[in-house]
């Protein structure tokens, strides 16, 4: 019994191997077309995104496949261009927001694939844009770059709740579409000048606003409108307390020097719509002393002219992305990139501090950016653009996010300066000092080596995202007209106004 046993094994044992023995190789061969063909459905999800944590598919925290694996992306100068290019990519027409610090909730994957995106808007896929190389991030969970995108106009309705079918909705001033008298409040601060904001039609009782998109221009009418001076801070927190359920208005919009918050726009009475809103409560801090950067639109005239440089004497702009996508394309495409040529508007941008209070970097000192190339820190991120429209208004040469490191380059009579940029010092900029980033400094400029000549809008403007609260933003921009032929600039014409007008 043992014996056959034995040998049945045996035979079983050899007639598997036998069995086996051929198809063997066909096993190993079809192994390796299954890794091959997982590789190549690896390969052909590389680069692929997804939105994560939206209302609809049209929105949510951007994640980027990579290596088998998706990550996030870091919100560190997303703007909509970018946005414009992950909707297009997922076959929306593109994006009506580029959101910031996770909107949607803390991202789930563990690793930032990708940080510092410079997309042109011109790119079909996100990875095409420049960014600091995969992996390279220093972001955390609550720092993920978000999108809504435009919704197909088909015949399914979407409910009139989404974020962008709000944005997409006539808009209307609060004035407008209520009857009542309404009056507002600022409470639960610890000092008179600071609170949740609250509103009152009439003889309803007291309600929230909600903190989506509420920002130092809303938080500006607040303050003026209470007496309380100017908006040092709007923030989105339920650090002042208030029930969330007694939201009565969203959506609020300003543009910063409305007498009252009845001028503002909102979405309209009863389609109150606001993410997240437990934590999502419209706040304010506001001060009697503010800071107020005016820009000299007179020197930007005075020293407005053209410079041709070779690549290589910009290599260090280059690492700060402070050329246009054309030079990028030299470098990757041309052995001999370094002798090529670039076009720059070089210009002085002056800027002085006309108010009472010193204008301080929005962020701590620790989070800070070295750059290697330039051998100091800059504060901010995006404090300055420089941009080139046409007559249409489209953005035309690419627009360039200078981050500068602050400082009181030349002070009023009388006025000492206080901040350096040197050693790590404290960066600001004093009341009656002016910052001045002279046009001879690396960066003070715009590519325009792809520019056709013609007639052009140049844009200059200052602390041009809000970030740091001002007396006015009326005088952060000169809008200036740019004539340019193929071997002349000419700048000139330069009105000052609020940015993003
Ligand atoms: C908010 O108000 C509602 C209705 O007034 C109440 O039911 C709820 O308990 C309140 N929530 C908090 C957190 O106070
Ligand atoms: C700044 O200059 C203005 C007028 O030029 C003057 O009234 C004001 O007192 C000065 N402020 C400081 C702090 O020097
Ligand atoms: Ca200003």
């Amino acid at each position: 019994m043992q014996v056959r046993l034995c040998s049945v094994l045996l035979v079983c044992l050899v007639a598997a191997t036998l069995v086996d023995a051929a198809p063997d190789h066909e096993h190993v061969h079809k192994k390796a077309l299954l890794v091959r063909k997982h590789l190549r459905r690896l390969k052909k999800r590389e680069g692929a995104l997804k939105l994560a944590d939206g209302k609809g598919d049209h929105e949510g925290n951007v994640e980027i496949f990579h290596m088998g694996k998706w990550g996030s992306v870091c919100d560190d100068e997303w703007d909509i261009r970018d946005a414009d290019v992950v909707c297009r990519q997922l076959g929306f027409k593109g994006a009506v927001d580029a959101t910031h610090n996770s909107h949607f909730g803390p991202t789930r994957p563990s690793r930032f694939w990708m940080d510092n995106l410079y997309c042109s808007g011109e790119e079909a896929r996100l990875d095409e844009c420049r960014f600091d190389g995969w992996g390279h991030s220093d972001c955390s969970k609550d720092e993920a770059a978000g999108v809504v995108c435009k919704q197909h106009h088909t015949t399914t309705t979407e409910p009139p709740t989404t974020t962008s079918a709000v944005r997409d909705s006539p808009r209307t001033r609060i004035g407008d579409s209520t009857k009542e008298k309404m009056s507002v409040r600022l409470i639960g601060g610890r000092v008179p000048e600071e609170g949740r904001v609250e509103v009152k039609f009439g003889d309803s009782p007291w309600g929230l606003v909600c903190g989506d998109g509420w920002g130092l221009l809303e938080a500006a009418v607040v303050c003026h409108q209470l007496g309380l001076g100017y908006a040092s801070d709007a923030v989105q927190t339920n650090f002042f307390g208030g029930n969330s359920s007694h939201m009565v208005l969203s959506g609020v919009e300003c543009r910063g020097n409305e007498p009252d918050l009845t001028r503002c726009l909102h979405d309209r009475i009863g389609q109150v719509s606001c993410p997240g809103s437990g934590e999502n409560i419209a706040a304010v801090v506001c001060s009697k002393v503010m800071p107020d950067l005016v820009i000299d639109h007179h020197e930007i005239m005075r020293t407005a002219h053209l410079e041709d440089r070779q690549l290589y004497f910009l290599q260090c702009a280059m690492e700060e992305n402070c050329l246009a996508t054309g030079a990028y394309k030299l470098q990757a495409e041309n052995g001999n990139w370094h002798l090529e040529t670039r076009r720059l508007l070089r210009f002085t941008a002056r800027i002085l501090n006309a108010g009472t209070a010193d204008f301080r970097p929005a962020v701590p000192k620790h989070l800070w950016e070295f750059h290697q190339c330039h051998m100091h820190y800059h504060s901010m991120e995006v404090f300055a653009t420089f941009d080139i429209l046409d007559s249409k208004g489209t953005k035309v040469a690419e627009g360039h996010k200078a981050s500068f490191c602050l400082e009181d380059n030349q002070c009023m009579p009388g006025v000492k300066p206080f901040y350096f940029c040197a050693n790590f010092g404290d960066q600001g900029i004093s009341v009656n000092c002016s910052d001045i980033y002279r046009h001879n400094i690396d960066c003070q400029w715009v590519d325009i080596s792809e520019l056709e000549p013609g007639l052009y809008t140049f844009k200059v403007a200052i602390n041009s995202e809000f970030k740091v609260g001002e007396m006015s933003f009326e005088n952060n921009e000169a809008a200036c007209k740019l004539y340019y032929t193929e071997s002349f600039a000419h700048v000139y014409d330069c009105k000052v106004q609020r940015p993003g007008l």
